[in-house]
């Protein structure tokens, strides 16, 4: 389990120390004393844990001067108000799940001798919408494509904790790119909400596909299951991350001309936008002018091929 109530992986940065005027008292305001921060981190480290790779983790150098600029800055009443807004910042790094702050004002003006006093806040990720593309083109043992796909798609909503998640219906499609000759894909679209950061749900989308026997061998090569972070966020609203790194590129640089990735995710959510460059577009408006005469629904299994 993540998160700092679970058993997950942590960064800490704490004493983290400055001058600052927060307080309600207008001696505070004018005189300034120390503050005292102490910042916990939820992040999965698996990553960087392999690749020792510093763009895959979070730089704690960067939380360190984040928050010694918000001690040192705009004064505020009080520390709760503090504490929230270094959390805030820290929840804007695309890796990190959860945060606890703790600021100590050792100074404060309490009116009896005593140590410390602290306030401590921890602060998780508001829901977002987010959108995975699942496709597969390979049998495995005895799944045929179209059982790993439905397999994945149930294994999905607990492993990236999604809530209110549906999915579209199952597409057959003609491969894009890779090598010639692969079979047909069946493709579909997962839509919900989570509270994981970007990193993280990619992470787990990652565990599903191993679980299901991916390996990384060709690319565009043939797989018995693909899960693509399609968007995180909702770009009406504002909330959705951008990303150009490799490790997390987002939105997909490649869907926004992909009737394999359009067309269900149209069937899953028929009011869903994407954000192409700078512009916000509806996916009706893309799938209007694709071709996608090579994504066709599968027929249902159940249901009579009539006369
Ligand atoms: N990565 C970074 N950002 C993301 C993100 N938002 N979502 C990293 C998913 N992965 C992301 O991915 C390559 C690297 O990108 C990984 O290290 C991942 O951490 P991959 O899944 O290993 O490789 P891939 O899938 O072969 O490459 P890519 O570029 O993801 O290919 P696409 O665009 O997913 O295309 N034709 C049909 N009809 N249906 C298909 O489903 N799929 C593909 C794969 C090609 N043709 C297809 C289909
Ligand atoms: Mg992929």
């Amino acid at each position: 389990m993540s998160g700092l109530g679970g058993a997950g992986d942590r960064i800490t940065l704490s004493g983290v120390r400055g001058r600052g005027f927060h307080g309600v008292f207008e001696h505070e305001k004018r005189e300034g004393q120390e503050f005292v921060v102490d910042v916990e981190l939820a992040v999965d480290l698996s990553l960087p844990g392999r690749t020792d790779d510093l763009a895959d983790t979070v730089n704690y150098g960067e939380i360190g001067a984040t928050v010694l600029a918000r001690i040192e800055g705009e004064p505020f009443d009080l520390i709760e108000r503090l504490a929230h807004v270094i959390a805030e910042d820290a929840l804007r790094h695309t890796e990190v799940d959860e945060v606890a702050v703790t600021v100590h004002k050792p100074q404060a003006p309490v009116g009896v001798p005593f140590g410390d006093v602290t306030v401590r806040v921890v602060r998780r990720r508001e829901p977002v919408p987010v959108v995975i593309a699942v496709g597969a083109n390979l049998q495995r043992g005895e799944d045929f494509p179209e059982d790993t796909l439905m397999f994945a798609v149930g294994a999905l909503s607990a492993e990236a904790e999604l809530e209110d998640a549906h999915e579209s219906a199952l597409f057959d499609t003609a491969p894009v790119g890779g090598p010639v000759g692969q079979p047909d894909y069946v493709n579909a679209v997962v839509v919900g909400m989570t509270t994981l950061s970007p990193l993280s749900v990619l992470h787990r989308l990652h565990a599903v596909e191993r679980s299901f026997g991916r390996t990384r061998e060709v690319r565009w090569g043939p797989r018995t299951l693909d899960l693509d972070l399609v968007q995180y966020g909702d770009p009406a609203a504002g909330t959705d991350v951008v990303s150009a790194r490799e490790a997390l590129t987002l939105p997909h640089p490649r869907a926004h001309e992909r009737g394999f990735v359009l067309v269900p995710w149209l069937d899953a959510d028929p009011d869903a936008v994407l954000r192409v460059g700078t512009e916000v577009v509806r996916v009706a408006d893309l799938v209007a002018g694709l071709d996608t005469g090579d994504v066709r629904p599968r027929p249902d299994p159940d249901l009579d091929e009539g006369p």
